[in-house]
């Protein structure tokens, strides 16, 4: 029989970093642990085959929560906007909703996404390809309210704090992200309530979420609580995580914009366990999505021989929604055997995505281009 006994650290008073896993990059051949597992199953992906779908359905856009899913009462909730701003506002989700209000169809995309695919893998949500999903986003746009509480001269920063706590490498926090006031009044930027024309999901924000197109997902602030603005640069926790660097002693360089990505819904159908993908001989249309936060995506290269040969696919228009993702479709003669299928998107500025993505240490931005094996049946 084996009793089970608390830690003896939790019978004394300990410190935050004591009970905070500190950064780490997993070593050769270390497997999925079980906390990256725990993050994994509550941050889950979009499946790649509810890429068929303009807007992703309810329930199958990612999910990235730092924290726990706040409980917010709406009857008792506002938002404070102040700081550095000739009129300070309260306002009430009634009040919110009365505002005159847009909508904007955006692919929303986890600076992560990727990470578990770079070697040595930086050790934290374990994202393969699938964190995106796309939905119509309707809310006021921000420069309206800041617009309303006049934003003073010597604003420098817009410092955009959520309901939810918890504790990160040491250092409790309420989760906030900035942008500086001259991107804050990007008029695509929403104080967003609704989500494919229903209330957002305590998941993805309830009641208000901020929605910042073509931005990487850290900086849509969700439950937004206060809306701060600072005549100095904001430096907190958070922006100084979502940045490109070798190692921890540099500052490294911030995320911002989603670099250009293109996917492939797999093809044919999936083995159970491995997901890998079955297709008989015969003509098989590959299709996926592309999408930049970036320049704007102008192609897709597919190619069938795991990036030796590519060909160009058909990319449907925009449908003014700059800032969703594209579908795109090739048409494949399948031949019996082994394949690698393969997707890249091309931008108006002539960036591609590259075969393998330079590593980092948070595991940021690895847009290395999307490989799918596919084994063709005789008949
Ligand atoms: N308040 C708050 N906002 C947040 C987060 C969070 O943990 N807390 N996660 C961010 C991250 S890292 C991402 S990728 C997106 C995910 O949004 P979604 O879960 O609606 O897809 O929310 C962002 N906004
Ligand atoms: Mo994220």
């Amino acid at each position: 029989m084996s009793i089970h006994v608390c830690s003896p650290l939790y019978a004394h008073a300990v410190s935050l970093d004591q009970i905070s896993t500190p950064s780490r990059v997993a070593g050769v051949d270390e497997g999925v642990s079980t906390a990256e597992l725990g993050l994994a199953a509550r941050n889950h992906g979009m499946p790649l085959e509810a890429m068929r779908y303009d807007l992703t359905p309810p329930g199958l856009h990612y999910l990235l929560i730092h924290y726990d899913i706040p409980f917010v009462d709406p009857a008792t909730w506002s938002l404070r906007l102040d700081g550095l701003v000739d009129r300070p506002l309260t306002i009430d989700l009634d009040t919110l909703k009365a505002l005159p209000a847009r909508t904007v169809r955006s692919t929303m995309e986890c600076a992560g996404n990727g990470r578990a695919r770079l070697e040595p893998r930086p050790v934290s949500q374990p994202w393969l390809v699938e964190a995106v999903g796309t939905a119509e986003w309707t809310g006021v746009p921000l420069r309206d309210v800041l617009t309303a509480a006049g934003v003073s001269a010597g604003a420098v920063d817009v410092v955009f704090t959520g309901a939810d706590h918890g504790v990160e490498r040491g250092v409790e926090q309420d989760y906030q992200r900035k942008l500086t006031v001259a991107e804050a009044l990007d008029p695509d930027v929403l104080l967003a309530y609704a989500m494919n024309g229903a209330p957002l999901a305590p998941q993805h924000g309830f009641p208000v979420r901020l929605l910042v197109p073509g931005w990487y997902g850290m900086t849509n602030v969700k439950w937004l609580t206060r809306v701060e603005v600072l005549d100095h640069e904001f430096n907190g926790f958070q922006q100084k995580a979502y940045v490109v660097r070798q190692s921890t002693d540099e500052p490294g360089e911030p995320i911002t914009r989603i670099a250009p990505r293109a996917l492939v819904i797999p093809p044919g159908f999936p083995d159970f366990m491995t997901r890998g993908r079955v297709v008989r001989p015969g003509l098989v249309t590959l299709e996926g999505r592309a999408w930049s936060g970036r320049a704007p995506v102008t192609g897709v290269e597919v190619s069938v021989d795991g990036g030796s040969t590519w060909s160009s696919a058909a990319l449907a228009p925009d449908g003014g929604h700059r800032w969703a993702w594209r579908r795109w479709s090739h048409e494949w003669l399948a031949t019996p055997g082994a394949h690698v299928v393969t997707a890249r998107a091309v931008t108006a500025d002539g960036e591609t995505q590259p075969v393998e993505a330079p590593w980092n240490r948070g595991g940021f931005v690895n847009n290395a281009a999307h490989q799918i094996p596919v084994t063709c049946l005789e008949a």
